[in-house]
């Protein structure tokens, strides 16, 4: 967690101080002014860049996830969550973009300007998921990763 301090500095400030959490995975760690609800929540980290996505964690417990999209790229990007069955490299595209409709979608952070981060928190339930950036030619360019929650 590189950006530790910074997320301590915005949950400070939305109030959310911890008071004794000791679980890494759980902290309700959000970007300022998108408080996760409080408790459980997952934390995934996607870094951006030009044109990839990675995660620090590609899988998690049904419930709440907090993902946090942060773009260290040059462009803008986003991040779309996709209940899918389909593998993250195989999604049929239309329009220069993954078919969103061969899926079901769960949310997605507005477009990300270079050098911001914006959090998402949605409930998901167990099954198979596909992270994406769906501005248009990123997902043909690779910018799709799986993640699987139990
Ligand atoms: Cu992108």
């Amino acid at each position: 967690m590189r950006n530790w301090a910074m997320m301590i500095g915005s949950m400070a400030m939305s109030g959310l101080v911890l008071a004794g959490c000791g679980g890494g995975d759980a902290a309700p760690a959000s970007s300022a002014g998108a408080p996760a609800a409080a408790g459980g929540a997952t934390t995934v980290t996607a870094t951006m860049k030009d044109l990839t996505l990675a995660v620090d964690k590609n899988s998690g417990k049904a419930g709440e996830f907090t993902f946090k999209a942060d773009n260290k790229g040059a462009l803008a990007h986003e991040l779309a969550v996709l209940k899918t069955d389909v593998a993250a490299d195989k999604i049929p595209q239309k329009d220069a973009k993954a078919d969103e409709s061969t899926g079901k979608l769960i949310g997605r952070t507005a477009e990300i300007a270079a050098g911001k981060a914006e959090s998402k928190t949605v409930k998901l339930e167990a099954g198979k998921y596909v992270l994406l950036c769906n501005v248009p030619a990123h997902y043909a360019a690779g910018m799709a990763v799986a993640f699987t929650v139990q």
